[in-house]
């Protein structure tokens, strides 16, 4: 079967920011962030406080036109250097590296940068207009490239995808048969969060599988960018068996990414994931993101409509649509004093239409919360995703409870 193809436009660049580990300064990287998607420019931003390993994995998997850090803890040598080497040790080194960090980067550390493989550095003064104006330079046009490995040969599908062009055949590199889970609800209601804390589940749950996560966020319907923070949510993304791809509506008014169709089938078809999470942007009372009104093929498996107590009243939730069509409902913020009046509301919501919805209370700012491993049993049971042998194992990144 045929990727299907989206309308072909000229792609905005797409540029991961981050702060680099042990560093809080994110008051000037989030000023450029804003300046940049002013400029119709996609910014993946990373949060700060953030690892070398956590920059590159994020840069390929995003496939992103070059990265910018903002460096003020003065170990900006040695950190640009090892970012640079961890993409380049992929394979990943036709990504340039550049970025800022006031008056604590030296024009002599910049020499030495430079010399290690840094792009460029932005000094203390320079105009944010000459900043954009020197990032637009890295526009380059996205084209398969036999010399990518791994997830780069995905991401960079998932790219050309996204702009429209002729999607490449994906090798099938996983003998896995994926089931996919739309995710939608109200913007804030904590989705991304809910996402980061089934991920961590999954991967206590599968030892050898792997998930991957389609995050829709909205463009700017004026300049066409867009800050793309889904991924500052995804803790458990920091482990190689994550696949985490953020996606641009693009002027898509669908709760998605015009390219999320032709996205959700690379990833099935390259067999590497046996779960696929597709998060909507932050959707209305009519909102159908994955097609399951109409009786046409819905584009997920299943769907969860994920809220918070804070939706209005009984007749806000009698308008919302897509409370009769998901297969899964959590309300979540369960911590909030309005949390027990709208666990019934909600229930007896549900109960109208007569359809076996669970409602699942969750609280997904807490770790190991009940409600969330009964919502992750629940999708774990319907995705037959075998439990491992020998029990649930802690994954790589868990505090204990
Ligand atoms: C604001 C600030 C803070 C705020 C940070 C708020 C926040 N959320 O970011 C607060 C008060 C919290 C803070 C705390 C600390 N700070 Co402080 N802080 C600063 C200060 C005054 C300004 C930095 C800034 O945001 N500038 C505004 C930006 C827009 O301008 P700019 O820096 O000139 O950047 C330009 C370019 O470099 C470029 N750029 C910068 N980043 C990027 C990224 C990209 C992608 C691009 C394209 C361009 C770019 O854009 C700008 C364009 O003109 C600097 C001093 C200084 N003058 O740099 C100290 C400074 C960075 N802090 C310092 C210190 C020591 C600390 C603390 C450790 C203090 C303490 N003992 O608690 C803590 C650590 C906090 C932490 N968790 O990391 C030291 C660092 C010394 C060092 N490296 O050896 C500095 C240099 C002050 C000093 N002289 O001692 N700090
Ligand atoms: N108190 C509380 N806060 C939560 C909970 N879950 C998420 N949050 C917080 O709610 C805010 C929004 O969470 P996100 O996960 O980004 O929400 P979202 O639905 O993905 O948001 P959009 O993608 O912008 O639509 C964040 O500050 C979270 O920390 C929860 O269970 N309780
Ligand atoms: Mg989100």
């Amino acid at each position: 079967m045929a990727v299907a193809k989206t309308p072909r436009r000229p792609a905005p660049l797409r540029i991961l920011t981050a702060v680099p580990i042990c560093d809080g300064h994110d008051s000037a990287v989030t000023t450029i962030n804003l300046e940049l998607a002013r400029h119709g420019i996609e910014i993946i931003y990373l949060g700060y406080h953030q690892a070398v390993e956590a920059i590159a994995r994020a840069a390929v998997q995003e496939d992103v036109n070059a990265v910018g850090l903002s460096s003020y803890n003065g170990g900006h040598i040695v950190f640009f250097r090892e970012v640079v080497a961890a993409l380049r040790r992929g394979g990943n080194g036709d990504i340039p590296v550049f970025g800022g960090g006031g008056g604590t980067i030296t024009r002599a550390d910049e020499r030495a940068m430079r010399r290690q493989g840094t792009d460029r550095i932005f000094f203390a003064g320079t105009p944010l207009e000459e900043i954009v104006a020197a990032i637009r330079g890295y526009s380059r046009p996205a084209r398969p490239n036999p010399r990518f490995r791994g997830d780069r040969v995905l991401a960079r599908a998932l790219t050309i995808a996204e702009s429209g062009g002729r999607v490449p055949a994906v090798k099938r590199t996983g003998p896995g048969r994926s089931f996919v889970v739309g995710i939608a609800g109200p913007g804030g209601a904590g989705k991304s969060t809910l996402i980061d804390e089934l991920t961590s589940r999954f991967l206590r749950h599968q030892p050898a599988g792997r998930i991957a996560i389609l995050a829709n966020d909205p463009s700017h319907p004026g300049s066409g960018g867009a800050i793309l923070g889904d991924r500052v949510s995804a803790i458990y993304a920091q482990d190689d068996r994550v696949f985490f791809r953020s996606l641009a509506t693009r002027g898509s008014l669908t709760g998605l990414s015009a390219a999320a169709p032709a996205a959700i089938e690379l990833l099935r078809r390259s067999g590497e994931f046996d779960l696929i999470l597709v998060e909507s942007v932050g959707v209305g009372q009519e909102s159908d993101p994955f097609r399951s009104f109409g009786g046409g093929q819905p584009l997920v498996d299943a769907t969860l409509f994920v809220l918070a107590p804070h939706y209005g009243g009984l007749i806000q939730l009698q308008k919302i649509a897509l409370l009769n069509g998901a297969d899964y409902v959590a309300l979540n913020k369960c911590d909030h004093p309005l949390a027990k009046v709208a666990k019934a509301e909600i229930q007896a919501r549900l109960d109208q239409n007569g359809r076996d919805q669970r409602l699942h209370a969750t609280t997904a700012a807490k770790h190991f919360d009940p409600g969330v491993d009964a919502l992750f049993s629940a999708l774990a049971q319907r995705a037959d995703l075998a439990p491992a042998a020998g029990g649930e194992r802690p994954c790589r990144l868990e505090v204990t409870p």
